[in-house]
């Protein structure tokens, strides 16, 4: 850092050089459900990152004297991204930089921090449940001031800006110390690094009842594992599920963050949390289990010998929240994305409160939370929250249901076949076709709308077809439109098949079927899933040729 009169920057009021940089657009910036993600090899191509974060900055209505949250999920390329960001807030007049100890915050703990410290937004470093390391995924992704995902407006001015970028600006500074807690001022900017972990953990304590964990978890009955799958949430989980609440440091797997997650991809879901999932429907299963991803937002619950399904578990915390002392009060609304199943829904028309249905993208509950139209959430996709934060929250989902637990003294599968009794059980699943050639789906996409038209009215087997559209969602707070969020086909008796790409895989296309059906005799609450739905199963590869238009036999990934 030096004085320089040529690179000073008088409106900034900076005496370190601000250089400006050169660049040439990529086409390929545009953000998809979740911010950019892309494999870290692109990240690292000349002035990627940089234009992207730049195309950020300049689309925002000021930056010069405002706070930065910044932090991710400690994967490979966190700490050199973090870097380069510092250095390029600086020079773009940023005054205040917050910054997760070691350059890590979970993307709920992050979003935590945004809105305590009344920042003006964030950057969250993160690629989710994709794989990292150095020929794997990175990701960012840029919170608005009430703590949540860039809404569409933003996330659309950020591409068109990338697209026609000439140049970024970048401080001439060395590196900042990521790793001691506290403040320096470099020139005009203040860099504060904290603990990542003590505001969240103050935050949960506020919402659930910490004495009665303790005491279900010193009394031995509620025993538990959480597999942090080498991911953000392992010193989160420590912290407040060992040190806070008693539980036996065992309790907590795969506890220590690593760049490459130790080679697997911290997606919480059976398939990949196999070693949680073998232990669960295993004979030393504990009465509780959970896992949570790359970034801390999602979650995977399970109790002895069952796995709850991510919609399930929205319907049932929706159904018992008021056992929770932040909701003792009741819930003002819930909602659900579209794909997610309408297990949600029973529960509210049961209980009179309002239900929406967003597309697939935390960012769509955002203005909902913030309206006060709604207090818990929820996803298929493994995530769920409620008005806290403005993310999804995997430790507050497992907190969530560690009090439900110690509250109803039940074990995991009693709370939900007494739930199902009661309102019955919407059999759900979801294939995921992965890395499918671009073209092919497209082309598969292409052959569904074709059939909209004609597929009201008529009978397959038991099903007949009441609708089938694409998705449209009017934000009942800013009336702001978003079309084609997904293919529905709706049957008559309430099961549903939808069809969607995903917008978070970074290698071809992610064809994603929802498949569900509702089931009111509890004598078959207990069937197997695929079973269930195998009609459906059928249906869909009817209407979307996936198998026969990609060779494939079976999809990669079925939860
Ligand atoms: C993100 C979004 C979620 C979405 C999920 C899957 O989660 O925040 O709202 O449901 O992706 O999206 P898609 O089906 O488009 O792949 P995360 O945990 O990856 O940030």
């Amino acid at each position: 850092m030096y004085f320089n009169p040529s690179g000073h920057s008088p409106h900034l009021g900076f005496i370190m050089q601000i250089n400006t940089i050169t660049t040439q657009p990529y086409s390929d910036q545009n953000p998809g459900t979740s911010g950019l993600r892309k494999k870290v090899r692109v990240f690292q191509e000349k002035g990627y990152l940089e234009n992207f974060v730049q195309s950020i900055f300049d689309s925002l209505d000021e930056t010069a004297g405002k706070t930065l949250v910044l932090g991710g999920d400690g994967r490979y390329f966190n700490r050199q991204a973090i870097q380069t960001i510092i250095k390029m807030a600086a020079a773009n007049g940023f005054s205040e930089l917050i910054i997760g100890q070691g350059g890590l915050l979970s993307t709920p703990a992050a979003s935590h921090i945004i809105r305590k410290c009344e920042a003006y937004g964030g950057l969250i470093l993160s690629a989710s449940h994709n794989p990292g390391g150095p020929d794997d995924d990175f990701g960012i992704k840029y919170n608005v001031g009430n703590g949540g995902p860039a809404p569409e407006k933003y996330t659309n001015a950020f591409y068109q800006r990338s697209l026609t970028i000439d140049s970024y600006r970048i401080a001439e500074m060395g590196d900042v110390d990521l790793d001691t807690i506290g403040s320096t001022q470099i020139d005009r900017l203040k860099i504060t690094i904290i603990d990542p972990v003590s505001d969240y953990a103050e935050l949960m304590q506020s919402i659930f009842d910490f004495n009665l964990l303790k005491q279900s978890i010193g009394s031995g009955y509620i025993t538990l594992r959480f597999d942090a799958m080498h991911a953000i949430t392992g010193p989160y989980a420590k912290r407040i599920l060992v040190d806070m609440l008693g539980a036996p440091e065992e309790s907590v797997i795969n506890a220590t963050p690593l760049e490459d997650f130790g080679g697997h991809h911290p997606d919480p879901n059976l398939a990949h949390a196999h070693e949680l999932a073998e232990l669960m429907f295993g004979p030393h299963a504990p009465i509780f289990g959970a896992a949570s991803d790359g970034d801390g937002d999602r979650n995977m619950i399970t109790g002895s010998q069952i796995f709850v399904t991510p919609s399930d578990s929205l319907a049932i915390m929706a159904a018992n929240a008021r056992l929770i002392p932040a909701y003792a009060k009741g819930l003002s609304g819930v909602a659900r994305s579209m794909p997610t199943s309408q297990a949600v829904d029973r529960v509210a028309a049961a209980y009179k409160l309002p239900c929406f249905e967003t597309p697939t993208g935390w960012k769509f509950f955002g203005n909902l939370l913030d309206a006060g139209k709604i207090t818990l959430c929820g996803e298929e996709s493994f995530g769920t929250g409620s008005d806290h934060v403005r993310e999804k929250d995997g430790l507050w989902a497992v907190l969530f249901w560690l009090n439900l637990i110690a509250r109803k003294r039940q074990p995991v599968a009693d709370i939900v076949h007494e739930h199902w009794q009661k309102f019955g059980r919407d059999i759900y699943s979801r294939h995921d076709y992965e890395a499918v050639e671009t073209e092919i789906a497209n082309g598969i996409v292409e052959h569904l709308r074709n059939q909209l038209p004609t597929l009201p009215g008529q009978t397959f087997g038991e099903f007949t077809v009441k609708f089938a559209d694409e998705f449209s969602y009017a934000d009942p707070v800013d009336d702001s439109v978003s079309k084609n969020q997904g293919i529905r086909v709706g049957f008559t008796d309430g099961s549903r098949i939808v069809f969607r790409l995903s917008g978070t895989g970074t290698v071809g296309a992610t064809l994603r079927i929802y498949l569900e059906k509702f089931e009111a005799d509890p004598a078959k609450h207990d069937q197997d899933a695929q079973e269930a739905l195998a009609e459906l199963i059928k249906l869909a590869e009817q209407f979307c040729e996936v198998k026969k238009r990609t060779g494939r036999t079976a999809p990669n990934v079925i939860t």
